[in-house]
Parts: C-alpha cells; structure tokens; sequence
C-alpha cells in the first residue's frame, strides 16, 4: 500500500515518540555522574532533533522483517554518537555555533569543558549500550564494529577534520561528495546496517539497504546545502548562510541551485529503486526517501 505523506508523517511522529522515550531512559546515569554533566548529556540529547538516524535503524529492521523495538537500543546508540557529534561541531575550535536545534549550543548553556564531557560521555555511552542491550554478543560486537567504523577516523572525524580545511583546499564536486559520504553517509550507512544486522537480514537485503543509504546521504546533504542558502533559521533551529558566508564548498555553490535541486530528485529515484527488492516492506522508506527531499527543517 502506498505511504501518502499524512501516514508517513504519523508513522514518523509514533517513532520519535518511542526513539524519545527510549533515549530518555537510557541517559539517566546514576550513581558518580556530576549533576552538571548529566544535565548537559540530558539536554543536548533529549533536545528536539529529527531523529533521522534512529529511524532508519528501525525502519531498516522492519523492511527486512523484524519488529523495530529490538533494534531500539541501536537506534538509540547512533542518535547517542550523532548527538555527541553535534556538540562537538558546535564549539568554538570547530564551527563556533551558539544555537542548535532551536536553543543554545551545549557550550552556551553550560561551558566549554562541560560540552567537550558531555560529547565524549555521549560517545561511550553508545558503546556501552550496544555492548550490553544487543543479543547475542556477536551481534553486538558487529553493531560496535559498524559504529566505530563510521564514527571514526576515516569517515566521520576524518570527514569533519578535512571539511575544517575546507575553505583552502581546491573547490570540487567530487571532493564535496567524499567530505560528505563521511561525515553524513557512513551514519546513514551504519544506521540501516545495524538496522539490517539485527534483523538477520541477508547480503542482497543489506546490499539494497547500502544502495539506499549512500543515495539518502547525499539527497540529505545536498538539501541541507539548499537549506543553508534559503531556509527558515527559526524553523531550521541553527544559524543560516553560515556555509557560504565562510566561502565553504556547498552544491549550489558549485552547481547553482536549479541543478542542486535536479540531483536532489535523482538520488531520491535511485534511493528510491535501491530498495525495491524489499517489496512489499520498503514502502516507509521510499516515503522516507521523498520526505527527506522536501523538508524544511
Ligand atoms: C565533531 C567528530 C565531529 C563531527 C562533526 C555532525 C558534524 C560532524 C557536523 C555538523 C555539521 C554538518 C553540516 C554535518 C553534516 C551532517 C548534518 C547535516 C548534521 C545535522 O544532522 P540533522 O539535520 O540534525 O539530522 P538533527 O538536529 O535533526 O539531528
């Protein structure tokens, strides 16, 4: 049955509400953690995010034939590095942002050594509730490997580290395309991965839902791109323009924006068709897919 775009948006809304709950639960850390630190974990994490990592995971397990609450704790744990990512992006050393997700960065709100704890506490905390919410153990030893690997040095902090010397290197598509296959498709990748992996999926299911991702991430960047020159700051909750303002490498400033948004709808056909081998249960995350197109926040 096809997903109009009310049924998507209520699907969407019952999932945050469970991927919110869980990650409610799962950051209250008792016992030796300072008041002021689980405060900062609490209110970056809880902060209201599109929950698009997340999501996949469990749109991922549910394509490929498993109930979603037993990917939960993944999702969970991506949202958790993703989150951490953010704060981290958001300090002065890095990109010097005081607003995300409609608020003050972590480091306005609290201080600078409170948010670089808070992202690192997020980091590991992940890891920690992989290794012991994943059954069996292989399983979550593989779920640790496919996050470490994408939040790692060769993709995201790599990509972060190469998009900092972004303004001095030599402006080309091909090299946006690999600063952001690292910083925004190896999450995406991973997410559907472990989404994949938990539901027992097979090499095909897997390679569809890579295919998937890899068309994903980059629709999203380039939209993010397009956002950053004509979106909304309030609906956006962090500043515009900022992108190309610091003479950093988008789409539309290397493609102009009619064609930005004509590779937007190519990827999203080819997201599109990646996962059409997983009929009749891919019809959320083609929808997923449009949506992601056409957001505004
Ligand atoms: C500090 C290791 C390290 C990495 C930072 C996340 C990141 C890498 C930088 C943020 C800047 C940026 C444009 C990253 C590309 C990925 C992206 C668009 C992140 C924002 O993701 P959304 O829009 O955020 O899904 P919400 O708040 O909705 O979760």
């Amino acid at each position: 049955m096809p997903v109009t775009s009310s049924t998507l948006a209520d699907q969407l809304r019952q999932l945050r509400q469970q991927i919110d709950l869980a990650l409610d639960r799962y950051s209250v850390i008792e016992e030796g953690c300072p008041d002021d630190l689980g405060e900062a974990i609490r209110y970056s994490l809880l902060a209201p995010g599109k929950r698009l990592r997340p999501i996949l995971v469990l749109l991922a397990a549910e394509a490929c034939g498993c109930p979603s609450e037993r990917a939960l704790p993944a999702a969970c744990a991506i949202e958790m590095v993703h989150c951490y990512s953010l704060i981290h992006d958001d300090l002065p050393a890095m990109d010097d942002d005081d607003l995300r997700r409609g608020r003050p960065s972590c480091h306005r709100q609290f201080n600078e050594a409170i948010a670089i704890l808070a992202g690192d506490a997020l980091l590991t905390r992940a890891f920690e509730l992989l290794s012991t919410e994943i059954h069996p153990p292989q399983l979550a030893a593989r779920c640790c490997a496919e996050l470490a690997k994408a939040a790692g040095a060769r993709q995201l902090i790599g990509g972060q580290a190469d998009d900092l010397r972004g303004v001095e290197g030599k402006q080309h598509i091909d090299r946006l395309k690999a600063i952001h296959q690292r910083k925004t498709g190896a999450m995406f990748l991973a997410s559907l991965r472990m989404g994949g992996m938990i539901a027992e999926a097979s090499t095909n299911q897997l390679v569809s839902l890579v295919e998937y991702g890899a068309k994903l991430g980059l629709a999203f960047q380039v939209v993010d791109d397009l956002l950053d020159v004509g979106g909304d700051e309030a609906r956006l909750g962090k500043r515009v323009g900022k992108d190309a303002g610091r003479g950093k490498m988008t789409f539309p400033g290397l493609l102009g924006v009619d064609a930005s948004r004509d590779l937007v709808k190519r990827l999203v056909d080819d997201a599109c068709h990646a996962i059409a081998p997983l009929a009749p249960r891919q019809t959320t995350l083609e929808a997923l897919a449009r949506y992601v197109a056409e957001r505004d926040r």
